[in-house]
C-alpha cells in the first residue's frame, strides 16, 4: 500500500461512525464535522485501515450519557430542534445554548451528533478495558468543555468524562492529557474530587488587547484543583499556560519534560490523550505555531509509556491540517511512516493542493511568524517547568 512501511507490534483500533460527518453547526461556524471526512480519506488513501481493527460503533443511549450528565439537561438536549427552540427561554440560555457568541447552536440532528461521537469514545474505552487493543482511536470525540448540565465551547456532551468513567471500572488511576490549544476545563472539573484521575492541559492562556481572555479563561499555573486538604482531588490537576506563537522545539521540550515527571510520580494504569489540532500553526482559532510532526511527537511520547491509550480528537479549525495531523498520528500509533507526497487518487485532493493549501504534501511547513510572534521566552518557559514540577510535589503526599 502507498507509503506504508513496517508496521510494529501494537494492536490499534479505530472507532468511527461515518454518520457524524453529515452534521453542520451552521454556516461560518468554525467547528466543521466534515474535517472528519477529510481525515478518513487520508487514512484510507495511505492504506492505514489494513493496520488496525476498524469499528463502526453505535450511538450512545440516553442512559449511557446519564452516567455523567443531568437528566434535565439530557431531556432538553434530546428534545430541542431549530424549529422548536426558544432562544429567550431561560432553560435554553441556562443550558449554554445560543447567546451572543452562539458557540453552541441548536442544529438539525444535534442529538444524533452528540450520541454518535460519545458512543465512539465509550466503545473505544470498552475495547481497552477488554484488552482488545493497546491503543483505541476516536477522532470524532474530545469535546472537553461540556459540563454535566451545560453546553460550552462547541461541546454538548463530554465524551471524555464518560470514557474515563468507563476506564475507572477496570483501572485504578487514569491520566488525562490535553494538547488542544484550549484549557480542558470540563474534564478537570468532572474529576476534581477524586485522586483516581490526574488531569493535565497545555493551552493558550492570557488576555487579548481588547480585554477578552482566551477561551475559556481558566487554567493558570496555580490552578491545581481544590484547595481543601480534605479533598482527595487536591493537587490532581496540572495546568500549563502558554503564550502566543510557541514553536516546535519549545513545545516538545515543555511537553516531554513535564509529562515524563507526571508519569514517574502518578504511574497511571491507563492514559487518555485529547489531541486537539487547533494547537497547530495556521489554525483559524489557535495561536500556536506547531508543525504536524511536533504535534505528533506528543502522541509518540505518550505511546512510549506503554499503557492502554485512548486517543481522541478535539478542536482543529483548519480542516486540511486537522486531517493531515490526525492521519499522521494514526500512523504513529500503528508504527508506520507515511510518504510526504499525498496519494493523488484521493477524493477531496483539491483541499490539499495549491501553495495556500499545503502544496499536495502531508507535512507542509505551518510555521508562520507573521500570524503569531513567539511571545514565549526561554526564561519564561524555564520558570513554567520549575513551577509545574513544584506543583507535582503534592503527589508525594
Ligand atoms: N464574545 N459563528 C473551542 C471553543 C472556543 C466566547 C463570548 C464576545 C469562537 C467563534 C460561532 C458563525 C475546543 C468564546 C463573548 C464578543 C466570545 C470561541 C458562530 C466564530 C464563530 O463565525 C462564528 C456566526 C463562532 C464562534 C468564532 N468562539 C471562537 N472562539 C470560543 C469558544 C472548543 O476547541 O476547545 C474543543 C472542541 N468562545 O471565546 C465568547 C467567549 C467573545
Ligand atoms: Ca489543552
Ligand atoms: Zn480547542
Amino acid at each position: 500500500t502507498y507509503g506504508l512501511e513496517k508496521p510494529q507490534g501494537y494492536s490499534v483500533s479505530f472507532h468511527y461512525n461515518p454518520h457524524v460527518e453529515y452534521h453542520h453547526f451552521g454556516s461560518s461556524h468554525p467547528m466543521k464535522p466534515w474535517r472528519l471526512t477529510l481525515t478518513k480519506q487520508l487514512v484510507l488513501a495511505y492504506g492505514l485501515e489494513y493496520t488496525m481493527q476498524l469499528y463502526e460503533p453505535r450511538p450512545a443511549t440516553k442512559e449511557e450519557l446519564a452516567l455523567f450528565h443531568d437528566r434535565e439537561y439530557l431531556d432538553f438536549l434530546s428534545g430541542v430542534t431549530p424549529q422548536n427552540a426558544k432562544p429567550d427561554d431561560p432553560a435554553y440560555l441556562s443550558f449554554g445554548f445560543g447567546g451572543e457568541s452562539n458557540d453552541c447552536p441548536v442544529f438539525d440532528g444535534l442529538w444524533n451528533y452528540v450520541s454518535i461521537y460519545s458512543g465512539a469514545s465509550m466503545h473505544a474505552a470498552d475495547n481497552l478495558i477488554n484488552n482488545q487493543s493497546d491503543i483505541a482511536i476516536n477522532w470524532s470525540g474530545g469535546l472537553h468543555h461540556a459540563k454535566k448540565n451545560l453546553a460550552s465551547g462547541f461541546c454538548y456532551i463530554n465524551d471524555i468524562v464518560l470514557a474515563i468513567q468507563h476506564l475507572l471500572t477496570r483501572h485504578q488511576r487514569v491520566l488525562y492529557i490535553d494538547i488542544d490549544v484550549h484549557h480542558g476545563d470540563g474534564v478537570e472539573a468532572a474529576f476534581e474530587s477524586t485522586d483516581r484521575v490526574f488531569t493535565m492541559s497545555f493551552h493558550k492562556f492570557g488576555i487579548d488587547r481588547n480585554g477578552y481572555p482566551f477561551f475559556p479563561g481558566t487554567g493558570n499555573i496555580n490552578e491545581m484543583g481544590p484547595t481543601d486538604p480534605a479533598n482527595r482531588g487536591k493537587g490532581h490537576s496540572l495546568n500549563i499556560p502558554i503564550d502566543d506563537g510557541i514553536d516546535d522545539e519549545q513545545y516538545e521540550w515543555l511537553f516531554g519534560t513535564i509529562t515524563d515527571q507526571v508519569i514517574a510520580k502518578y504511574n497511571p494504569n491507563a492514559i487518555v490523550l485529547q489531541s486537539g489540532a487547533d494547537s497547530l500553526g495556521g489554525d483559524r482559532l489557535g495561536r500556536f505555531n506547531l508543525n504536524i510532526k511536533a504535534h505528533g511527537s506528543c502522541v509518540e511520547k505518550v505511546k512510549s509509556y506503554n499503557r492502554p491509550l485512548l486517543l481522541i480528537g478535539g478542536g482543529g479549525y483548519t480542516p486540511r491540517n486537522v486531517a493531515r495531523t490526525w492521519c499522521h498520528e494514526t500512523a504513529v500509533c500503528v508504527g508506520a511512516q507515511l510518504h510526504d507526497d499525498l496519494p493523488t487518487h484521493i477524493p477531496y485532493i483539491q483541499a490539499f493542493q495549491g501553495a495556500e493549501n499545503g502544496g499536495g504534501i502531508l507535512y507542509p511547513n505551518l510555521h508562520n511568524t507573521k500570524r503569531h510572534d513567539n511571545l514565549n521566552s526561554r526564561e519564561h518557559l524555564q520558570k513554567l517547568v520549575e513551577q509545574a514540577l513544584e506543583n507535582l510535589r503534592y503527589l508525594e503526599g
